[in-house]
């Protein structure tokens, strides 16, 4: 392995590592955005400030936005009051301004019609003529099938909306990336364990923490806004970083330890540090007699599970383990064991994340100052309407008994049910996607594609012409955020909080808010009681006077805090607490995992290695992009235009590959990307790994800007390793090989 040293100075290069040194005042990069460009920030007491909250990632920071007088929107800022940015915006949140000006927007309803020669176009309709559309098929599949055969993929507040719309319905069948292919392995482990679930914005007490441990999180990369500020406090507090990367992350540059982990053995690591935890009498013993359940079985089913035993799996020494296990000791119970995020790797994580649960209880690092507070969020009260209706059957029947532990819907289920060839007891008929690409955040594309070609009907509502809209019957085009008035935030937090998102300026082009969109839908189909208003602002209104406050009062401070109710943030030492488990005990041993068959303790199982010449793909994040959603949006296209391929200086000279080189990359399974990416020879990535960052190598050539802009990682995803516990989609079991050449010029372009 490489030494540490090599690897700092490259580190302090990065935009990453310069933006988590420090100097947050670099965060509100609008020099950067042409339109930003034009304003000192002197001159922005001449503008008028409206209140948002972003949608460019799921952080949905509190900001302003602030619009000149011809009604254009310069510049959009943090707000101080809000605990989930502390005024002070990401790079993509500060370039959210550009999803409002991408000139590729969708602008108009669009409807898929067939030529008689069977060629297949859009055509522009009317909002009457496409929301008629819509409003039919869904008559006609409740008829035909009943309303659970409408499926829906959703993400964010678009995917809310239509998830409102189609409970009025009577449909409960849908299924979010954001869980089975992101956050699921994560709540089955903590909620199992706890009792409760991590909750978004994670609940971890990171400015006060005195020893971070990051296992496979990318902070810093991972742009999640406070979190990285939080970071940046614990590090010039002094506090112990380890972080667990087989990539030498930004976060990695500032850490105490780095343990380069050779890939997919994180579980051995942790059950070792639990070995030294209990075996060197280093846990927190009045916490674990006092909270926990299983002590003794644990001790018991880790005695052999010595940090000799892992060196020979984690490529990590026995005596960092012990060290880095004794660092977290001596600063428990301030210590964070982040629960990560994207969390589906292996297959078989929701065991890791129980370690990381289990490993959390040990050092009493629980409900107390520095490890994992315990968070509260208003309760927005509910605007008058009907019950929804029951459906006879919703996405947990769809997995029939497979996945006990999912606590939400699973994509990859949902688009099997939607194949009829697959026999599925509950079958899927007709398709609304709001808010998710699904091209290009499933893996499998091929089961993908079958599925949205099996199905009847699709239609997607999006700002942009994403892959996704391609596969759809009706395109529903959105107002961005800032063009519209949304649901209230109200996430869990230190400090319960409201935040609300109004229109800045008039929708661009002939798109609509997201609430009106489903309104006209539910309008048609009979469900006029569960739309009973005419403007959203009247909801938010009404919300809003409830909990002591009004729209108006909104208006001028955007983000309002309460005070907490459920008691304090932290657990008083040797308070009483029944925990919401079976044994109503913080679960070392798991009576959920044992009764649904599973292990009740984590054990670690050996997975697939590369192939010889092939190399394992790991991906992740960069700090100016979220996913596919911004690679197009012209302010962060500035920032980064495409992706690049990391490949170690070894492996590099194998192959002949030159700095900047484009390469085409191909899988175990036979599959190629598209399109080329450039090869970034770097240090920073073991030889026996790749690395890319997620969301490049769009095919949608509406997408000017990003179409044919680096790779995408999801087009080498083929394996799924499927996590039995809750249905995740564990993506990291790809393997990938180097080809110079374009090797196919009869590859097609994903669009249907
Ligand atoms: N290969 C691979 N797959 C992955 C990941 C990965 O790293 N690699 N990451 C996984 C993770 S962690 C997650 S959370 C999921 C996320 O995956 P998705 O749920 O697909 O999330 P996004 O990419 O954010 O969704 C983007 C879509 O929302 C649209 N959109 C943006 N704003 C709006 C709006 O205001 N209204 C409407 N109607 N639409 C809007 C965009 O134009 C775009 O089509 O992907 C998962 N899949
Ligand atoms: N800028 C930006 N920030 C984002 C997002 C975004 O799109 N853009 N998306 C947000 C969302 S929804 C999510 S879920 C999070 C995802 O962010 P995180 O949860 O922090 O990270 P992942 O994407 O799971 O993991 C990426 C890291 O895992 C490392 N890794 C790969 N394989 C292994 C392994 O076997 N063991 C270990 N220990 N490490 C490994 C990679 O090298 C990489 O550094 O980011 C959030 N923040
Ligand atoms: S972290 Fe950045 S992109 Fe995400 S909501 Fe906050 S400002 Fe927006
Ligand atoms: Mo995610």
């Amino acid at each position: 392995m490489h030494t540490r040293r090599n690897f700092i100075r490259i580190s302090s290069l990065g935009l990453g590592a310069t933006v988590l040194a420090g100097s947050m005042a670099k965060w509100v990069v609008g020099a950067n955005s042409p339109k930003n460009i034009s304003i000192g920030s002197n001159s922005l007491a001449s503008l008028k400030p409206v209140p948002t909250y972003c949608e460019v990632c799921f952080w949905k920071c509190a900001g302003w936005a602030y619009v000149d007088e011809k009604g254009d929107i310069l510049k959009i800022v943090g707000n101080k009051n809000d605990p989930h940015c502390n005024g002070r915006l990401c790079p993509r949140g500060t370039g959210g301004i550009g999803m409002y000006y991408d000139e590729d927007r969708l602008k108009t309803p669009l409807i898929r019609e067939k030529k008689k020669d069977g060629t297949q176009y859009f055509r522009e309709a009317s909002w009457e003529e496409a929301l008629d559309k819509v409003a039919n098929k869904m008559k006609e599949v409740k008829e035909k099938y009943g309303s659970e055969a409408f499926g829906l993929f959703n993400h964010g507040n678009p995917g809310a909306s239509l998830e409102h719309l189609l409970r009025s319905y009577g449909s409960e069948s849908n299924a979010e990336p954001a869980f089975a292919n992101c956050r699921g392995p994560r709540s089955a482990a903590y909620f199992t364990t706890f009792g409760t679930d991590i909750v978004s914005p994670e609940n971890t007490d990171i400015r006060d923490t005195e020893c971070l441990v990051l296992i496979g999180s990318h902070i810093g990369e991972n742009m999640h806004n406070s979190q990285v500020q939080e970071m940046s406090e614990a590090i010039d507090k002094k506090a112990i970083i380890i972080t667990v990367d087989p990539r030498f992350s930004t976060a990695a540059g500032h850490s105490s330890f780095w343990l380069p982990i050779k890939p997919s053995t994180d579980i051995a690591l942790l059950m070792a540090w639990i070995h030294v935890l209990i075996y060197d009498e280093l846990y927190n013993k009045p916490f674990v007699e006092k909270y926990t359940f299983g002590f003794d079985l644990l001790k018991n089913h880790v005695k052999s599970m010595t940090p000799e035993w892992a060196y020979g799996i984690t490529d990590i020494e026995p005596e960092v383990i012990r060290k880095t296990a004794r660092a977290m000791a001596g600063a428990a119970p301030a210590v964070v064991i982040h629960p990560g995020r994207h969390t589906v790797w292996y297959g078989d994580d929701s065991q890791r994340e129980r370690a990381m649960a289990i490993l959390t209880a040990l050092l009493g690092a629980w409900g107390k100052r520095g490890s994992l507070y315990l968070p509260e969020a208003i309760k927005i009260p509910e605007f008058p309407q009907p019950k929804y209706p029951t459906p006879k059957w919703n996405w947990k029947d769809i997995n029939e008994g497979k996945f006990p532990l999912a606590s939400m819907g699973i994509t990859t289920e949902l688009l099997k049910a939607s194949i009829p060839r697959l026999n599925y007891k509950h079958q899927v008929k007709a398709w609304l996607v709001g808010g998710t690409n699904l091209p290009l955040s499933m893996p499998d594309k091929k089961l993908f594609k079958e599925a949205a070609e099996s199905v009847e009907f699709i239609a997607v509502m999006d700002t942009m012409p994403m892959e996704i809209t391609g596969y759809a019957d009706v395109i529903l085009p959105e107002a961005t955020y800032l063009e519209r008035y949304d649901f209230l935030r109200a996430a869990p937090a230190r400090v319960p909080n409201v935040a609300m998102r109004m229109p800045a300026a008039q929708p661009k082009y002939d798109t609509k808010p997201g609430w009106w969109i489903v309104k006209q839908i539910g309008e048609r189909l009979g469900l006029h009681d569960y739309f009973n208003y005419n403007d959203y602002s009247e909801v938010i209104d009404w919300q809003l006077k409830k909990l002591g406050s009004s729209l108006e009062e909104m208006k001028k401070i955007g983000v309002k805090l309460f005070p907490r109710k459920d008691g304090p943030l932290y657990l008083a030492d040797g308070e009483d607490f029944q925990f919401n488990t079976s044994t109503g005990k913080i679960e070392l041993y798991s009576v959920d995992f044992a009764n649904a068959g599973f292990d009740p303790f984590p054990v670690y199982t050996p997975h697939p290695e590369p192939p010889q010449n092939f190399y394992r793909l790991i991906y992740g994040r960069a700090p100016m992009h979220t996913f596919s959603r911004t690679s197009n949006n012209p302010n962060l296209w500035d920032l980064m235009k495409e992706n690049s391929v990391w490949v170690n200086p070894k492996v590099a000279d194998l192959w002949g590959l030159k700095k900047g080189q484009k390469v085409w990359l191909k899988n175990q399974d036979g599959a190629v990307t598209t399109f080329p990416v450039a090869v970034r020879v770097t240090e920073r990535i073991r030889w026996d790994s790749v690395y890319m960052v997620h969301g490049f190598g769009h095919s949608d050539k509406k997408l000017t800007r990003a179409f044919g802009m680096g790779a995408s990682d999801e087009e080498m995803i083929t394996n799924i390793a499927v996590d039995p516990v809750m249905g995740g989609t564990g993506m990291r079991g790809n393997f990938i090989t180097f080809l110079k050449e374009n090797p196919a010029s009869d590859k097609k372009e994903d669009k249907a």
